[in-house]
């Protein structure tokens, strides 16, 4: 996408010019981003038409799908690594656009985001497509606009709408851009036709056009301007924000209702350097490219023939195949729900209705919405009609017996091209592909709770997946507004695999002095979206206790046990479902509540296994939790059962609630150097035991001065 080096200008801007008006077309697809050689391309065109006698005003418009996206994203790392200087070539496009003696219109369909809204903001006037979105996304990259759009925004739409806009990052439709001035018209039919048409409406019109700098009726009320700054202040830290970049774009904005435009700028130019230089705005930067790159499989061509999903099936109507049956519906796709009795129908009929009425009543969804996506979903109680679905996916009980069983039903109802997929979240793949006579079209779609909400989908591939089945998988998985990374078929796959000895090491923790409290709050300091041991009594702690059992016989000799958390079990205190577990949870509560219980029955277990308790930090604690996910997660890469250490970073910010501004586990090792992340896991292998034994591609690559990115770097051939 865009050019590395800087393409002729010729192709990336295309010059013509219609009845007097000059128009100028950005040619760099997918997403018209400014990449080297666009603004050199759209400063020279606005310079020969200002001299031109026979043009008498300008259009800026994107060829292909959209208006402009942003600056380069990709340009940034050569900034920050001092490569390149900054977006000074840009600046200037904007200076000639703006002073640009003959009106220029920016003419925006798709999307105008970033440094693509802060160019229009420098056209005088701006009309759009009724499906066009503008916005200034620049804080979900850990920036904030750095190109004027604190400072022209705010002249165009208010403060109060331009902080919201800057700091909260959401782009908005046509009509409300309309409605805040960011745009002048809104035009059905051809959107150069009408751009020009307007243009050529100015021109008539005579005098100097307007340019936004010199707009101040919205920025005149002292007052308003600082209350509405306060107001986002506040509202930011009602959020309960961690970010760096919201709160930088909320002090541009205010600049600008202190100081001159240029002065303005100047301060933007300031507060968005101080963020580009962060880690925050690395670590999401990399978020952004590596939910783009989990789609590219080596060996599977991007042409790989999909296999249409029109209609598809879920058998189990419990928490996990209501959900998946509402992420179906919610895409537009029929699908036939299948349960063993009435009873079991009607308890998920319910609670999928009951989560839609939700929906409605927070004001997220309409009511005909919901009776639409409801109107969908075809509870039964057989196969009659399985042979319908393009896909099937199986959610029931957690057991191989039992998932066997329904397989080899639905190889006998369903057609031949259809895709089995199991929403198993440990089990082996291949086993349960075995029992059908077409495991090609077998495959795992790991759903994470709610299924309806969260963006993770773990496509794990059996040993017979057909490529076909993998590529509708990873498309599917956009459909659905997940991300789809595709892993590999060992036990627990990627994600929970790794979540295991996260969670082992929580819970040694405690044995060895942390309290439960300390555990999760260090690691909600941290930002993980719960903390580990909440997580366990929300997931329900026989879940992995079962588990523990099941695979006891795999426990490498001289392993610790989880002493206290298989005592809770015992005890029948298996979480929220139980009203206790780590915690306490009152009648119909989840709020966690201390349990002193918990205390008492984990110092107990500390004796047992001679243990002498001692007081724990908080370092400690994230580095024990989160160095046993890297270290899982560099074994699972070495093994090959996923692609890249950014996928994994990717599983984990969006099923396991790593926060996105540290990137990832993986990425944050690298943050932190791998060497020293090393030298703390052999630390903890000679305190603890050779469960910390380091994963021998963390260790080469720490004793190479490597990191897991360079790691992914090679394997995918990158220079
Ligand atoms: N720069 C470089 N590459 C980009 C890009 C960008 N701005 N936007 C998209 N791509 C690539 C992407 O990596 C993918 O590549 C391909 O285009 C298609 O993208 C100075 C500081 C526009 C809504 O944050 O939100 O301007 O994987 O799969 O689903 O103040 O792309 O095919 O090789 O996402 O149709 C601000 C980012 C930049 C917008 C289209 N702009 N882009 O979604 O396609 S910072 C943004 C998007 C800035 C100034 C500041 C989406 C999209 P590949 P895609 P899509």
């Amino acid at each position: 996408m865009g050019p590395t080096s800087m393409q002729p200008t010729a192709t990336l801007v295309d010059v013509t010019s219609r009845d007097g008006v000059g128009v100028i077309t950005i040619n760099n697809p997918p997403v018209n981003a400014l990449s080297p050689g666009v603004p050199e391309g759209i400063s020279a065109a606005v310079t020969r038409f200002q001299d031109d006698k026979s043009i008498q005003a300008v259009v800026l418009i994107g060829g292909g799908k959209t208006f402009i996206a942003g600056a380069d994203i990709k340009e940034f790392e050569k900034i920050t690594s001092g490569k390149k200087r900054d977006l000074g070539v840009m600046r200037g496009m904007l200076t000639v656009l703006e002073n640009c003696p003959k009106p220029v219109i920016a003419a925006i369909h798709g999307t105008a985001l970033g440094g693509g809204l802060e160019t229009a903001m420098t056209c005088h006037y701006r009309v759009a497509a009724p499906s066009a979105q503008v916005g200034q996304p620049e804080v979900k990259l850990g920036l904030i606009p750095g190109a004027g759009g604190t400072q022209r925004l705010p002249r165009l739409a208010g403060v109060a709408k331009a902080a919201e806009m800057c700091a909260g990052g959401q782009p908005i439709g046509a009509a409300e851009a309309l409605q805040f001035g960011i745009v002048d018209r809104v035009v059905d039919g051809d959107l150069l036709d009408s751009a020009v048409a307007f243009a050529r409406e100015l021109a008539a019109r005579g005098g100097l056009p307007r340019r936004v700098r010199d707009l101040s009726d919205k920025l005149n009320d002292a007052a308003a301007n600082a209350q509405a700054i306060t107001a986002a202040r506040e509202a930011l830290s009602k959020r309960g924000n961690r970010l760096i970049a919201p709160l930088n774009a909320i002090e541009a904005v205010e600049a600008a209702t202190k100081l001159p435009l240029d002065e303005g700028c100047r301060r933007e130019r300031e507060l968005f350097e101080e963020c580009l230089f962060s880690d925050q705005s690395k670590a999401l930067i990399h978020v952004f490219f590596s939910e783009r790159a989990v789609s590219r499989i080596p060996g599977l061509p991007r042409d790989t023939p999909l296999i249409p999903i029109r209609r598809a099936a879920v058998v189990g109507a419990g928490t996990m195949g209501g959900g998946i049956t509402m992420a179906y519906a919610n895409a537009g796709i029929p699908v036939l729900l299948k349960e063993v009795s009435q009873d079991a129908l009607d308890r998920g009929l319910a609670t999928i209705t009951k989560n839609y009425a939700a929906s409605v009543k927070k004001g997220k969804l309409t009511q005909s919405q919901m009776d639409q996506r409801l109107s969908l979903i075809q509870p039964t109680l057989n196969y009659e009609r399985f042979t319908e679905a393009d896909i099937v996916v199986e959610a029931v009980f957690e057991g191989m017996d039992l998932k066997k069983k329904v397989f080899a039903e639905l190889n006998g109802v369903t057609r031949d091209d259809a895709i089995l997929a199991s929403n198993t979240s440990t089990l082996d793949i291949d086993q349960i592909a075995a029992v059908t006579s077409r495991p090609q079209q077998v495959i795992g779609h790991h759903f994470f709770s709610p299924a309806n909400v969260m963006r993770l989908l773990e496509i794990v591939r059996g040993k017979a997946s057909s490529p076909a089945v993998i590529a509708t998988s990873l498309t599917l998985a956009r459909t659905l507004g997940k991300v789809g990374v595709l892993v590999g078929n060992c036990r627990a796959f990627v994600g929970n695999r790794m979540f295991g000895p996260y969670q082992r090491e929580a819970q040694f923790l405690l044995e060895e002095g942390a309290r439960v409290e300390q555990v999760d709050a260090a690691l909600v300091e941290f930002g993980m979206a719960m903390g580990p041991l909440a997580v366990g009594d929300l997931a329900g702690l026989d879940v992995s206790w079962r588990i523990r059992k099941e695979y006891k016989h795999l426990t490498p000799p001289g392993m610790r046990e989880a002493l206290a958390a298989d005592r809770l079990c015992e005890m029948g205190r298996w979480g929220q479902k139980t009203g206790a577990g780590w915690y306490r949870y009152s009648e119909g509560s989840r709020a966690p509540a201390p349990d002193p219980e918990v205390e008492t029955i984990i110092a107990d277990a500390a004796r047992a296994a001679g243990i002498q308790r001692r007081k724990m930090t908080d370092q400690e604690i994230i580095e024990r939790t989160i160095y046993a996910l890297v270290n899982e997660g560099a074994k699972i890469l070495e093994e090959g059962f996923a692609l890249r250490a950014s996928d994994i970073d990717i599983i984990y910010i969006n099923g396991y609630g790593f926060p996105a501004y540290r990137g990832g586990p993986m990425w944050y090792a690298d943050t932190v150097g791998l060497s020293n992340v090393l030298d703390r896991i052999s630390q903890f292998e000679k305190e603890h035991g050779n469960w910390w034994s380091p994963a021998p591609l963390l260790r080469e690559l720490a004793q190479r001065g490597k990191s897991f990115a360079s790691w992914d770097q090679e394997k995918a051939g990158a220079p």
